[in-house]
């Protein structure tokens, strides 16, 4: 189980004033609900997640969840073998989701029954940072699952797939990112270390799974254009092995909040100047319909595997 690892950074010019108590000018200077620390209770976006996940959870009949995991493109089918339904709820009745204007994402919140008798929040319903609703309105999906009480945080996504060895269809484990949207979920003094973010533990419990399963480095980029081949060129001297528009920092968000994160990516497309073809959102959404049957039964033994007692 990873734990928060918060660090307290020296600071020689605290002031005496508690968290969330930010001073504004005179001219309006600094908003106090923008500036309160994210790892503060108090803190605006986490009492809209606890108001969330309250809906949720009210809607289930349940006290809390065990885990929870976002659908990403091409994944929205692969929460079906999971368990049984308990709950679903649209995106508009849970308080700060939003359906999404993407053809393949779903728009639901889901609340299932594993058969061992755990629950597994599905969050159908991410909002892009490419949205434009800011990095909070990114982050308030992995907020409500901390809020709901998962301690495990399942990050699925399509991408662009940098190396001709991960073609359209294959599913790869996420390693590490590389964040290049420029931004952070988190905000205040709020320093949170990245070591090991996607859980080894998680992602040695994918390769029993399946032992065929690569990993690769994520990077996330602001969107929502597609690269430049002289872009994809650049991420791939810088180490990135994946492409796409989410995950990062909503990984970040998951690691403040003191979850275990797993991610999976699926290649939908190879990245640009990789193939000859031009990026196209139907080749995304082909690719992900044929790797339904496999990634629907590789998350659901992952998500058993992980909640069942170490023996
Ligand atoms: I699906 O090739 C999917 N999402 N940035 N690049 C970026 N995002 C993506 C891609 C891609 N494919």
């Amino acid at each position: 189980m990873s734990t928060p690892r918060e660090t307290e950074q020296p600071d020689d010019d605290q002031t005496t004033e508690g968290f969330g108590h930010v001073t504004t000018d005179a001219a309006g200077g600094q908003d106090p609900v923008a500036a309160a620390p994210t790892n503060d209770p108090t803190c605006p976006v986490n009492q809209q997640a606890s108001r969330a996940a309250d809906a949720l959870l009210t809607a289930a009949g349940v006290e809390r969840v065990d885990l929870a995991c976002t659908l990403g493109s091409g994944w929205s089918g692969a929460a079906g073998q999971l368990g049984e339904l308990v709950a679903e709820l649209d995106a508009e009745q849970v308080p700060g989701f939003h359906t999404s204007p993407v053809p393949g994402h779903s728009g639901s919140l889901k609340v299932i029954r594993t058969s061992a008798g755990q629950h597994v929040l599905v969050i159908g319903a991410r909002t892009h940072y490419y949205e434009g609703r800011g990095v909070d309105a990114v982050a308030h999906g992995v907020r409500t699952a901390a809020a709901a009480g998962a301690r495990t945080m399942v990050l699925t996504n399509g991408c662009g797939g940098l190396s001709p060895l991960n073609p359209p269809g294959t599913p790869v484990l996420i390693s590490d990112h590389i964040n290049l949207t420029g931004a952070s979920p988190l905000r205040g003094a709020h320093f949170v270390d990245m070591t090991d973010l996607y859980s080894p533990r998680m992602r040695r419990i994918a390769r029993e799974v399946d032992p065929q399963l690569r990993e690769g480095v994520y990077a996330q980029l602001p969107g929502p254009h597609y690269e430049t081949p002289a872009e994809i060129r650049y991420l791939a001297a810088v180490g990135a092995d994946l492409v796409g528009m989410s995950t990062a920092l909503e990984a970040i968000s998951a690691r403040a909040a003191g979850m275990e994160v797993f991610g999976i990516s699926l290649v939908t497309n190879l990245a640009a100047g990789i193939s000859e073809e031009p990026l196209s959102h139907e080749e995304v959404i082909e690719a992900g319909q044929a790797a339904a049957p496999r990634i629907a039964g590789l998350l659901a033994e992952v998500v058993r595997r992980s909640l069942a007692p170490a023996s």
